[in-house]
C-alpha cells in the first residue's frame, strides 16, 4: 500500500479528493503530522494536536455507490474497534454512525466520503484518533479522551498507524457495499446498547433502542413504547440509559 506522509495539510481527506493520481490507486494511505482544517461531518471541525494524534485517510477504489457510504462507515468503525479494543480495557463503544467512545468521551472519529472523478469511483475513509496523553484545546477538552489515557500506557504513532491501516486495508479493501452478518452483529455488540436513542419518523420524535444493523447500514430500531421494530435511515440522537 502506497503511504504518503505529509508534514502539514488542511485535511488528509481533502488532499486525496484533489489528487486524481491517488484516487486512481486501489488503496492508498495519506497521513499528516498536522491538520490545519480537519473536517468532521456536516461542516464540523476535527481538532488534532500536531505530533500527538493520528490523522490519516485511506482511499479505496471501488465499485460502490454513494448510497453505500453508510455501510462503509459502519465497516470502518467495526475494523477500528477490533484493533483498539485489545489495547484498552472495558469501556470502549461505537456510537452511531461513526464515533469511537471510551467511557463517555470521544476517542476517535471517522469521516467517509464518496468521490467520483471521471470514471474513477473511490471511498475515502478519514480517521482521527487522539493518541498521546495531555491536554486538548478548549473546544473539545471536556468530551475528548486519548488512547494513552484509556489504555494507561504509551504509544508510538507510526506503529499504531501501521497496525490500524493494515487492518482497514485487509477488511475494507474488497468491501462490496453490503455488510456481512458478522460485521452487522459485531457492530451491535460493540455499540452502547443500553443507550436510549431518539429518532424522527414521519415528523414524530420517538425513543427506542438500536436492535440490529442491516447489511445496507440502515438500523432496526425497537420503539420504546410499542416494542415494534422499524427500519430507520435518519439521524439518531443518543439520550439517557435504558
Ligand atoms: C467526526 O465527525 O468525528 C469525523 C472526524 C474525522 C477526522 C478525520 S482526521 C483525518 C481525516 N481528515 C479530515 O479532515 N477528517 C478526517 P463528527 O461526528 O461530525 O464529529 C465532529 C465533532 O467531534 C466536533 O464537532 C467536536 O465536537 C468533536 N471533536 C472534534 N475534534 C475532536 C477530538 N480530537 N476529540 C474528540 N472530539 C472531537
Amino acid at each position: 500500500m502506497n503511504h504518503v506522509r505529509l508534514e502539514s495539510v488542511d485535511s488528509t481527506n481533502s488532499y486525496i479528493r484533489r489528487t486524481p493520481s491517488l484516487l486512481a490507486e486501489k488503496c492508498v494511505l495519506v497521513s499528516a503530522r498536522e491538520q490545519t482544517a480537519g473536517r468532521g461531518r456536516d461542516e464540523r471541525s476535527w481538532y488534532s494536536r500536531p505530533g500527538l494524534d493520528l490523522t490519516f485517510s485511506m482511499s479505496f477504489r471501488t465499485d460502490c455507490r454513494t448510497s453505500d457510504v453508510p455501510a462503509f462507515t459502519a465497516a470502518a468503525g467495526v475494523s477500528l474497534y477490533r484493533v483498539v479494543r485489545p489495547l484498552v480495557g472495558e469501556g470502549l463503544f461505537l456510537k452511531w454512525p461513526n464515533d469511537l467512545y471510551f467511557k463517555g468521551r470521544k476517542l476517535a472519529g471517522i469521516l467517509c466520503e464518496y468521490v467520483l472523478e471521471g470514471d474513477i469511483q473511490a471511498v475515502i475513509v478519514g480517521i482521527g484518533i487522539n493518541v498521546r496523553a495531555g491536554s486538548f484545546c478548549r473546544a473539545i477538552a471536556p468530551e475528548a479522551v486519548s488512547l494513552e489515557e484509556a489504555a494507561e500506557r504509551s504509544f508510538e504513532l507510526d506503529s499504531l498507524l501501521y497496525l490500524i491501516s493494515s487492518r482497514l486495508r485487509d477488511e475494507l479493501g474488497a468491501f462490496s457495499g453490503q455488510l456481512d452478518k458478522n460485521t452487522c452483529e459485531d457492530w451491535i455488540e460493540f455499540s452502547d446498547r443500553d443507550r436510549v436513542v431518539m429518532t424522527e419518523m414521519k415528523g414524530v420524535l420517538r425513543s427506542g433502542y438500536i436492535a440490529a444493523l442491516n447489511p445496507d447500514a440502515s438500523l432496526r430500531i425497537q420503539d420504546a413504547e410499542t416494542g415494534q421494530i422499524n427500519n430507520y435511515r435518519g439521524e439518531v440522537f443518543y439520550a439517557g440509559e435504558r
